[in-house]
């Protein structure tokens, strides 16, 4: 059991030996960014590991996020309007505000948390050009309603599969879905390359966008073919990726243990509400959701996260405030129709999830929560 503070996740690293091993060679080559041997080898590896042609590698998801819905030049037709989630982190409505785009925002689904597919079809206008779904907590989105949407409307479907990395369903990798698909590898991820993103496409023209994209528009030494910013992952950090991805599969096989042990305690307690993987759906693990109901359970989503913080037990609010409310959006969207999205941020608290994290622990964590119910 921890006498450390427990915080919501701690990063996975594989042992330093081996980190070391795999980037000595940089010491020989010199080569520390701009696409070098590292970062091509990670591609390979990683669109092997998710069954996809190619993937873009980045600095992280956030920037990848944004260049892919340039390279798909949204809004360049005049349609400006992105139905989204506001159930999420601030980055996926960032990224559509910071490319000139509009954020819709339709509700969310109460049985995993993702976009509801009703509430897309009632906010499409002549100006909507794109979905931007968000796999949260790596609960996969409802793909084949989003699909038939999308084709009787012509929007593109951009996935935001920050979450969802290394998630199947039925058999097939989650990057398989939509337009294209942008994950996040950041330390706080299932798999991590410190920091670091990707993007996984159906349009194989979009390998040279993205890579052009990322590195000023620049097409060879004589020729800048647009105004691209500069998102490359370093050797660095794609040598973690190539260690870490090593080990994932272990990492997931630990977390799963974790999240089996907090699902079979905290079920038994009336009006708190934790997600089971779906059906169909080989989870990853990434984080552990509970929605505490108060008039059920007796205690608010406050209180219970009051409690473990004065046990030195640090959950997060992920995600609340929901991104219509946020001080930069609020004037502009506060009024958006999205109750079980406004309910459920009210409710939820993410609780401790990482690999290491001792079931002595788990189970002290779920008896303070225990502990906050009604008697
Ligand atoms: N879309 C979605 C749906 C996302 O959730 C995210 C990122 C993105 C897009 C954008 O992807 P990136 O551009 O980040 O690749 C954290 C992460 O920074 C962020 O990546 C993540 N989502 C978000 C959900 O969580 P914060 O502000 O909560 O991080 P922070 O610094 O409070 O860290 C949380 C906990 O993680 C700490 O209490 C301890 C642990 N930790 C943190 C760091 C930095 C570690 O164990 N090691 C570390 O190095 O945002």
């Amino acid at each position: 059991m921890s006498a450390e503070p427990i915080l919501v996740t701690r990063s996975s690293m594989p042992p330093m030996d081996e980190y070391v091993a795999e980037i000595a060679s940089l010491w020989e080559s010199h080569w520390l960014t701009n696409m070098g041997l590292k970062h091509q080898q990670l591609e390979r590896e990683l669109e092997s590991y998710l069954g996809v042609e190619d993937i873009a590698l980045f600095t992280n998801g956030h920037n990848a996020l944004e260049c892919v819905l340039e390279a798909l030049a949204l809004g360049a037709d005049g349609r400006r309007e992105v139905i989204t989630t506001p159930y999420t982190f601030a980055s996926t409505i960032h990224a559509i505000v910071r490319k000139g785009l509009t954020p819709v925002f339709a509700d969310i689904k109460p049985s995993d948390y993702t976009i509801d597919p009703v509430s897309i079809e009632r906010l499409i206008t002549p100006n909507t050009c794109a979905i931007l779904p968000v796999h949260v907590y790596g609960n996969l989105c409802d793909v084949d309603a989003i699909e038939k949407i999308a084709r009787e409307h012509n929007l593109k479907v951009v996935y935001d599969a920050a979450h969802a990395f290394g998630v199947t369903l039925n058999g097939r990798g989650v990057a398989t879905f939509g337009d294209a698909s942008m994950f996040s590898f950041h330390a706080t991820k299932v798999f991590n390359t410190i920091e670091g993103g990707a993007v996984s496409f159906k349009d194989p023209d979009l390998k040279l966008k993205l890579n052009r994209w990322k590195n000023f528009g620049i097409a060879d030494e004589e020729h800048v073919e647009f105004v691209g910013g500069n998102a490359k992952m370093n050797e660095f950090c794609a040598a973690m990726g190539i260690c870490n991805l090593r080990h994932l599969g272990e990492e997931i096989a630990k977390r799963r243990v974790v999240a089996e042990r907090y699902w079979d305690r905290l079920e038994e307690l009336p009006g708190v509400k934790v997600c089971r993987p779906q059906d169909g759906v080989t989870p990853n693990y990434a984080y552990l959701p509970a929605v505490f109901e108060p008039s059920e359970f007796g205690a608010t989503r406050d209180e219970v996260f009051e409690a473990l913080a004065a046990h030195d037990v640090h959950a997060r609010k992920y995600f609340y405030p929901i991104a219509p409310d946020f001080d930069c959006y609020r004037a502009q969207h506060g009024d958006a129709y999205v109750p079980v999205a406004r309910h459920t941020g009210n409710c939820v608290l993410t609780l401790p999830m990482y690999a290491d994290l001792a079931l002595a622990d788990v189970d002290r964590i779920c008896d303070i929560v225990a502990g906050c119910a009604k008697a």
